[in-house]
């Protein structure tokens, strides 16, 4: 006989990456590493199976699919991993989509921000997030999808 007992489908968190994350490990690596964002997927991929969740990872370098993501996600997914990039200081759009969805967020950011320029300090997505990581590298993508899948399994 076959093994055909119910498998329930792990909840779905959405990985989206904003402006310029394509060029990762190509480029800057003195500030952003060697790990490039194929790499970052596969240790997404990796961490989620892991935990229990799945995981749909995506890069757009433009704000208006972000934002028609994050409003997907309502439906479609449990959680959201978002590092806007550089949207993350200019984005209002963003912030009022994430706030939209109701969806819980963790804000990534590869680098310390706060180490960084001034205009780097602020964050609009934050405001909607319930957490931020900064500055841990691609580690910090797989402690968002830890904390997003503990905060599941509690609800
Ligand atoms: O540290 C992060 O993850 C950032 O979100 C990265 C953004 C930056 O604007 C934020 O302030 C912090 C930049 C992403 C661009 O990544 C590049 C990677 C390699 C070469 C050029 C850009």
């Amino acid at each position: 006989m076959t093994d055909a007992s119910p498998s329930s489908t792990p909840p779905l968190i959405y990985v989206l990456n904003g402006p310029n994350l394509n060029l990762l490990g190509l480029r800057e690596p003195q500030i952003y590493g060697h790990v490039t964002l194929a790499d970052v997927e596969a240790l997404c991929h990796q961490r989620a199976l892991g935990l229990g969740v799945a995981v749909s990872f995506r890069q757009s370098n433009h704000e208006g699919v972000l934002v028609d993501w994050i409003h997907e996600a309502r439906t479609e997914a449990a959680g959201i991993v978002l590092n806007a990039g550089a949207y993350t200081h200019t984005s209002i759009a963003i912030m009022d989509a994430l706030r939209g969805t109701g969806v819980p967020a963790i804000e990534v950011h590869l680098s310390n921000v706060f180490q960084r320029e001034a205009f780097r300090h602020h964050s609009y997505p934050a405001l909607a997030c319930v957490g931020v990581i900064a500055g841990l590298g691609p580690m910090g993508y797989e402690l968002a999808l830890e904390a997003l899948a503990g905060r599941l399994k509690r609800s």
